[in-house]
Parts: structure tokens; C-alpha cells; sequence
């Protein structure tokens, strides 16, 4: 399976890294391009399954087959998103509370000059969420609960296997939760359970690292920096790299592909410290925005024309980074233009994008789209926007609203230029309290489009990074950092999501999708059917990740022969389906949660509608007329869970200073 997969080999550079913010002198070095033989351009998927025999005709909500990184203002993720929707669409903003949101009249002069990064760095502690107890997975019925299986993970797949069947499927309510027997759903940290924050700790100095030669670009302690913190820029990178970034800009990518499409997100145009609301008398949190499409062409047209008229109108004043003059009206309401923002525009295709997606691969391993050592390089299908390359195309004030990653994956955000774009992140451990205050504002969360106000936010005692990325920047967004991105000029951003092989990733990508779960929210990742790829990919060394690898898959198998075994108590016939590789995974089309090898279809529709076990058992409790389809025999999975065993550290697997799990070379199936 696993051919041609290599360690995913760090160089292990004796030096010290700079860190400084001035970017002054920045030169272009040539250096040839360092090939690192673990990262590989794509990883076959899963091989649990033999070669499927003729397979009904599945139907799942996405179409495309093709996950996509979330739209961030407020279309549910992993839908077809090239739809237009009406115009005026109101991202999900709670229906007013009465005596809630009084509105804020008051018009502040609105800020240009945001906060010059400093040059000082400062450490950052980077705190795990404790999670604390509170739901229960509810029963229907109010009967004394069927007993669990006991299980662990030191357990064979046969004798968890035994176990289950021992137990059996009760009512046929099947937890699928991938957390311990019992845990509860990991609740977000309200504020009042962190630590009280200074003045200053609300406005910390931003991580920087400036890069100045290629061994400090591949140095093992860049990596450690990032992980180590929620935020970081990183400058002077594709120049120690070699990069052309020029591949990147409007005029490139309109000789490429004038006709490729783009996003168009119409916006008011307003300061990075406001947020009205359409009728321009209150400042809110949610964010308002209408989708259209239009052609990478066309985008560039209207660049031109606003690129125009901007220099015509500031003549000797202007600049790539244009200041916005704060209008307002003889009632003193705000004036403000629309502008289109054109985002999500999709660079996967590999045979459109070539040259663009190869000069990424310039990058050190652990910042590029694919590599051994990224947790989403093994899932062996694109999702797009995360495992490739998505494009942002931006006019001043072009507005990213807030949002942490799906499943709380890594980020890598590079900006083109020629203008900067001006970022806000705040750490993990704050996204509850940040969620808090959506709630306050009147906007979901997970659902909305928000922009946060700096002012609630240091209200609330919630610290907050905020920079500048500049041309050739690049921004690592460590995992779980929520953050919301405003363009000051004129840029173009490419950016792509990492899952690096660390416990930390794992579990906050596994709480995510859990979270998710509770929220009727797709994940948009699918974690079981990762990790079981993962297992067959990756050597781990590190025990907490392999902990949770492995109860994942424990918890997995358990759910394989529960429902199975209800199944068949059901008088359900059981029909192997197969998955084969590089297929999507599937997603229940009624509550969109990842159903890893067993799921339902009505035997007598002629178009198969994937359903997980609840959802089909809302139609029939007794599953009349329904049938159960399996991915995997459960002698391949006991096999795969049996040889994922803990690797050994003393084992020579080349440098590996961070300890991150390795990838295997051994073809374990
Ligand atoms: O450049 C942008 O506006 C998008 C930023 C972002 O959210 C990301 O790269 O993750
Ligand atoms: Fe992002
Ligand atoms: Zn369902």
C-alpha cells in the first residue's frame, strides 16, 4: 500500500534561527530546488477493500463527490458551491432577542494604521482545551440502558469482535462517538474558566520569524516554532526557498486560465474595525454578504477598473494599501461601496495548475499541500481548498469573516501582493469564549459569518493577535487558532490546510468532529476513515497519538459489529458494497455524519440514498425495507487494527527531532 512512501526525514540543521521583523534588504537567492524524497504528489487511499463487485448507484448531498473547505460566511460546508444564492443572503444571524443587541450608533473614526507588528517576539503557552463533562448521549426510551461491551485497547480485533457480539446491539441505539465509553461530548471552554488576562496579554506581540537563507527555511526549529504557537509569520520564506510567486498573480493566472471560475463575494466595503449592519445604523457581529460567480477574466477586469480608479483618484497619494476614507451622510450615516471579494477559487486541478501547484513543493515538507508527514495526504481523496491549493483574490477590504479550520486543521496562507492583508487570530483555547459572543451577537457560530469587534473582545478579556501579512509573507495558522482576515490593498492569497502528525492535531481535529456531531455540523474531514488509513500508512511512535489513533478504531470496529449484528437481529439483508480506492468517503445524506463501513439504502429505490443506522431508523425502527451495505469485511479491519501496533522510538528512522510520527515504509496490507 504504502510504496514509495519514505520517512518523512527532517534535516536537522545546527542553527540558530533570526527572528526579527525587519524585512528591508530582503534578497533573492537562487538556490536549486531542494527535493525531499517524503513528500510524495499523491497517496493511494485505502486498500482495505477488495475490488468491489458492480455497486448500486449511491447517492450522497454532494455530488461532486468532492469535499470542499468551508465557504465562510455561512454555507454549510461540503456543499456544491457553485450555486448562486439570492441575493442579500443573511448569513444565519440569530433571530433577535427582544432587550438584546442595542445598537451601536456611535461611529468611530475607524482606524487605517491597525497595529504595526512589533518586533519583539513573545511566547505564547498554547493551552489544550480541559474539556469538561456535560452531555449524555440520550436514550429514547426510558428504559434501563442496554449493557456496553468492555473493551480496551490492548484487546485483540478478534476479541473485541467477541466482546461485542457478546453483548449485542440492545435497541439498535449505536453510539458513534469515538471518544471513551461514556465520555461526553468536549464542551467549549466558556471565558469565566480561563485565566484573567493584563492589557497587554489581550494585545500580544505576533510570532515572527524571519527566514533569511534556505538551511533556516528547512531547519527543524521553524517547525518547532510554529507548533508551539497559535500564530506565526513567517517572512522571507519563498525567496530562501527559490519561489516564484509571480505564477500566483492575477496577470499569470488570466494567461493560464482566463475562464476558470472564481467565487465573487459582494461586501460593503468598510474598516477593519467596523462591522454595520445593511442599513448602516448599527454595529454588529454577523457579517452580510451575496454570492455570484465570474471568471478568473472578469475578476481581473474589475481589479483593473477599481485599481484605476483608485489611482485616479489619489494621484500622488496612492498606494497598493489605499486608505478608505470614513464617509458619512448629512444624518451621519455611514457611506460605504460595495466590493467583490473572489475567493474559494479552486487550483486542484493538476494538469490546469501544474506550474503553480509544483512551485509549492519548493516549500519544506511539513508547509506543503501534500507530504508525508500531513495527516490529509493519507485520505486519499481531494478536498478541496484543504488538501489542495485555493486562491483568494482581493480589492481593499476584501473580508475573510471568522472561522477556525474544519476539523481544526493547520493552515498555510501565502499572500502574492502586491498589497498586505491584515490578520487577527485568536488562540485554541478561546474559541468557546469567542463562540460565546457570537452567541451574545446573534450569530452561530459554526454556521454564521461573524467579525468580531476588537472592543467586545477585549471586553471579554479574549486576547488577539493582529498583523500584517505582507507581499511574500506567509501565515501558519496553528491548530484550532480562530481568525478572521481583512485585505489593505490590492492581493492575491493562496492558501491550503496541513495536519501535522502530532497528538495535539489528532485530538483537536477529533474533538472538532465530534463537536460537529452535536451540532448537526458536517465534518468535513472524515476522521474514522482517516485514522483507519492512517494506521496503514504511518508509523507512530509518539503513545498519546497512538492512544487515540487506536480507540478510534476501537470504537469504529465496535460500531462495525453492533450494527451489523442489529442489522441481522433486524432480518436486514447485509450486501458488500466495497470502497474502492481514492473513493470519497460517505456522509449520511439526512444528518451529513460520516458513515464509515456500515450503512443503510431502501432496497426499493432504484437510486440508493445513503443513510446511517439513526437516521434510517427514524423512518423504520425495525428497518423494514432497508438494506445494510458494508465497505469492509471485519477480518480486514481486525487485520489493520492487529498491525497498528506502537512503533519503536530506537528504531533508526532518521532525524526526528520533534518526535512526530513516522511514515511507514512497510506495506502492512
Ligand atoms: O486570505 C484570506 O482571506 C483567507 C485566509 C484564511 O482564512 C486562511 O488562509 O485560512
Ligand atoms: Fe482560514
Ligand atoms: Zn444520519
Amino acid at each position: 500500500m504504502s510504496a514509495g512512501l519514505s520517512t518523512g526525514r527532517e534535516r536537522n540543521y545546527k542553527i540558530k534561527m533570526s527572528v526579527q521583523t525587519d524585512i528591508s534588504g530582503r534578497d533573492r537567492r537562487t538556490h536549486p530546488a531542494d527535493q525531499d524524497e517524503s513528500s510524495l504528489k499523491r497517496f493511494k487511499s485505502s486498500s482495505l477493500a477488495p475490488p468491489a463487485p458492480p455497486a448500486p448507484v449511491l447517492v450522497s448531498k454532494d455530488e461532486t463527490s468532492l469535499k470542499i473547505r468551508i465557504s465562510r460566511y455561512g454555507t454549510a460546508p461540503g456543499r456544491a458551491q457553485h450555486k448562486t444564492l439570492p441575493l442579500e443572503e443573511f448569513s444565519h444571524p440569530r433571530p433577535p432577542r427582544p432587550g438584546s443587541g442595542s445598537p451601536r450608533l456611535s461611529r468611530r473614526a475607524g482606524s487605517l494604521d491597525p497595529s504595526p507588528v512589533k518586533p519583539e517576539l513573545k511566547m505564547c503557552e498554547v493551552k489544550l482545551n480541559n474539556l469538561s463533562s456535560v452531555k449524555v448521549e440520550n436514550s429514547e426510551d426510558d428504559v434501563k440502558p442496554h449493557p456496553t461491551p468492555i473493551l480496551n485497547i490492548k484487546m485483540t480485533g478478534s476479541e473485541i469482535v467477541s466482546e461485542c457480539e457478546r453483548v449485542g446491539p440492545g435497541t439498535g441505539e449505536i453510539s458513534t462517538s469515538v471518544l471513551d465509553e461514556g465520555e461526553p461530548c468536549p464542551q467549549p471552554k466558556r471565558r469565566h474558566q480561563l485565566p484573567k488576562l493584563s492589557s497587554e496579554q489581550l494585545l500580544p506581540n505576533t510570532p515572527c520569524v524571519h527566514v533569511k537563507n534556505k538551511q533556516e527555511a528547512f531547519s527543524p526549529q521553524l517547525l518547532e516554532w510554529c507548533l508551539q504557537r497559535p500564530i506565526t509569520v513567517i517572512r522571507g520564506l519563498p525567496q530562501a526557498c527559490d519561489m516564484d510567486l509571480s505564477l500566483y498573480t492575477t496577470k499569470s493566472l488570466v494567461e493560464c486560465h482566463p475562464n476558470h471560475p472564481v467565487e465573487i463575494r459582494t461586501q460593503m466595503e468598510q474598516s477593519s474595525d467596523e462591522n454595520w449592519d445593511p442599513s448602516l445604523t448599527k454595529e454588529v457581529w454577523y457579517c452580510t454578504s451575496s454570492r455570484s460567480h465570474t471568471t478568473i477574466a472578469k475578476y481581473a477586469e474589475y481589479l483593473t477598473t477599481s485599481f484605476k480608479e483608485t489611482k485616479e483618484k489619489l494621484g500622488k497619494d496612492f498606494s497598493f494599501n489605499p486608505k478608505l476614507e470614513l464617509k458619512s451622510d448629512e444624518n451621519g450615516t455611514p457611506i460605504r461601496r460595495t466590493i467583490k471579494f473572489g475567493t474559494n477559487c479552486d487550483l486542484s486541478d493538476e494538469k490546469k495548475w501544474k506550474p503553480q501547484i509544483q512551485e509549492l513543493m519548493k516549500l519544506p515538507c511539513w508547509l506543503r499541500v501534500v507530504s508525508a508527514g500531513n495527516m490529509l495526504s493519507h485520505i486519499g481523496h481531494q478536498i478541496l481548498g484543504m488538501n489542495t491549493i485555493q486562491l483568494y483574490m482581493k480589492v481593499p477590504r476584501s473580508r475573510t469573516p471568522g472561522h477556525q479550520e474544519n476539523n481544526n486543521f493547520a493552515a498555510v496562507n501565502i499572500n502574492i501582493g502586491p498589497g498586505d492583508s491584515e490578520w487577527f487570530g485568536v488562540p485554541d483555547s478561546y474559541w468557546g469564549a469567542i463562540q460565546e459572543l457570537c452567541e451574545k451577537s446573534d450569530v452561530d457560530y459554526l454556521h454564521g459569518s461573524w467579525w468580531p469587534k476588537m472592543e467586545d473582545l477585549k471586553e471579554a478579556g479574549i486576547p488577539c493577535y493582529r498583523f500584517m501579512q505582507r507581499p511574500g509573507e506567509v501565515v501558519w495558522v496553528n491548530t484550532g487558532c480562530v481568525h478572521w482576515v481583512q485585505a489593505s490593498g490590492w492581493c492575491n492569497n493562496v492558501a491550503w490546510n496541513t495536519g501535522p502528525l502530532t497528538y495535539r492535531q489528532y485530538t483537536a481535529a477529533i474533538e472538532r468532529y465530534e463537536w460537529n456531531k452535536s451540532q448537526r455540523y458536517q465534518s468535513i474531514v472524515a476522521m474514522v476513515f482517516l485514522t483507519w488509513t492512517m494506521a496503514q500508512n504511518i508509523r507512530v511512535t509518539d503513545f498519546e497519538l497512538f492512544h487515540s489513533m487506536k480507540r478510534t478504531m476501537m470504537r469504529s470496529l465496535r460500531q462495525t459489529v453492533l450494527m451489523r449484528q442489529f442489522a441481522i437481529e433486524q432480518g436486514v439483508p447485509i450486501r458488500f458494497h466495497g470502497h474502492k480506492p481514492n473513493e470519497p468517503v460517505n456522509y449520511c445524506m439526512i444528518c451529513e455524519e460520516e458513515v464509515f463501513n456500515i450503512f443503510f439504502v431502501k432496497g426499493n429505490e432504484r437510486k440508493h440514498v445513503v443513510h446511517c443506522l439513526r437516521c434510517a431508523r427514524q423512518v423504520s425502527k425495525d428497518l423494514t425495507s432497508w438494506i445494510c451495505l458494508e465497505e469492509y469485511t471485519l477480518e480486514e479491519l481486525k487485520t489493520v487494527y492487529d498491525n497498528f501496533v506502537l512503533a519503536d522510538r530506537t528504531v533508526p528512522t532518521g532525524d526526528n527531532p520533534l518526535s512526530l510520527s513516522l511514515v511507514n515504509n512497510n506495506s502492512t496490507c
